[in-house]
């Protein structure tokens, strides 16, 4: 009879012995492989909901890679010198590469690229509020690389050392990139605060409108947040949404005042918890936006279906090329 269990009787009976573990027992061990800081590869075993908790954060991290090329990747041509157009075309490349590593690195969860982007085109999955903001001056592309790649950073660097290998290990290098952005929107700020009484203005205006935007990047407060507890405790996450936040205006403010922007008044130093104050933010803004509301909301989907579509040619050549490839080196075994 026809077999394809090639194993001797004495294997046979050594597997027979061997305890399949129950579900409770592998998540108990897997536990215990988080809490002794262990890295969790592709092949190792991982519950379910760590591997779906994964995609949809990787997924969301990556789509926000590449729509956060559009706000930006609009002003190249429109850059104010040279030097400018370099620095901000190095960067928007930067950030199709921080989506290439994102989605290489979900894909080894077994989710494909396409079916992420499928679920990004439809609708389904979520990219960050923040790119739903429209550009409208030179000032916001700098603003962007200070505050928007500012909180990415802090953001980011605790998860350099999340427990799943794939994403952490991408992260080092998106991290060593994004404080390049940071720098490079900072530097242009500080250009523009040397200049003309309209530069500054044009300064000040775009603080106001992004600071709070680039706050809400680090997702609702903690007492609202669905994802934080388990995710803390499968160290994806190392520190929660409102630390992560208090952190990231703890080291902005000294640079707006560095600046010489004008701050909003509820930001405040607290002598007694060493930290600035900056009130309640507007939650209902932020959950609006994460349904879909945002101003650019619909113009971001439709330059993103429409970049899959103009590109399908070159995908299909892509993959006929590679094929042809095969086909020569099969012909030649
Ligand atoms: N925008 O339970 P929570 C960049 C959703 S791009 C939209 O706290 P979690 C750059 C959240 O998904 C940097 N949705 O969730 C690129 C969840 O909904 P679902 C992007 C948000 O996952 C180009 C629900 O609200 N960085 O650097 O524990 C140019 C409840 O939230 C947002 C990342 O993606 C938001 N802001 O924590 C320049 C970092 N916040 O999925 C720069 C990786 C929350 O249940 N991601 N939601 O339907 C994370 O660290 C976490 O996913 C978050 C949220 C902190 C964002």
């Amino acid at each position: 009879m026809y077999t394809t269990d090639l194993r001797t009787a004495e294997e046979k009976a050594k597997d027979a012995k061997l305890k399949v573990p129950t579900k409770e027992e592998g998540e108990e061990a897997f536990q215990a492989r988080i809490d002794a800081d262990e890295y969790i590869e592709p092949k190792d075993y991982m519950p379910d909901a760590y591997r779906k908790t994964l995609v949809r954060q990787m997924s969301q991290h990556a789509h926000s890679e590449i729509v956060g090329m559009l706000p930006e990747g609009g002003w190249v041509t429109r850059a104010p010198s040279l030097k400018r157009k370099i620095i901000l075309t190095a960067k928007v490349q930067d950030e199709a590469g921080h989506g290439l590593y994102l989605y290489s690195a979900a894909e080894t969860l077994g989710t494909s690229r396409e079916e992420m982007l499928n679920q990004l085109h439809s609708g389904k999955a979520k990219y960050s509020t923040i790119f739903n903001y429209p550009t409208t001056s030179w000032a916001d592309v700098c603003t962007i690389g200070w505050l928007v790649d500012g909180a990415a950073i802090t953001n980011q660097i605790p998860l350099c050392r999340c427990s799943y290998g794939p994403y952490a290990r991408a992260m080092i290098k998106v991290c060593k990139e994004e404080s390049f952005h940071q720098r490079q929107g900072y530097d242009g700020l500080l250009e523009m605060m040397k200049g003309t009484d309209a530069q500054k203005r044009m300064v000040q205006d775009s603080f106001d409108r992004w600071f709070w935007p680039s706050l809400m990047m680090f997702g609702p407060p903690d007492s609202d947040s669905a994802h934080s507890s388990q995710n803390m405790a499968w160290k994806i996450k190392r520190f929660s949404n409102d630390e992560l936040r208090q952190r990231f205006v703890d080291a902005t403010i000294p640079q707006a005042e560095f600046l010489g922007i004008k701050l909003p008044e509820q930001v405040k130093w607290n002598e007694e918890t060493k930290h600035y104050a900056f009130g309640e933010l507007d939650w209902d803004e932020f959950w609006a936006v994460v349904k879909g509301d945002g101003a650019c909301a619909s113009n971001r989907m439709d330059a993103r279906r429409k970049a899959i579509a103009d590109g399908k040619w070159v995908r299909e050549a892509a993959t006929a090329y590679a094929e042809k490839q095969r086909a020569a080196v099969r012909a030649a075994e």
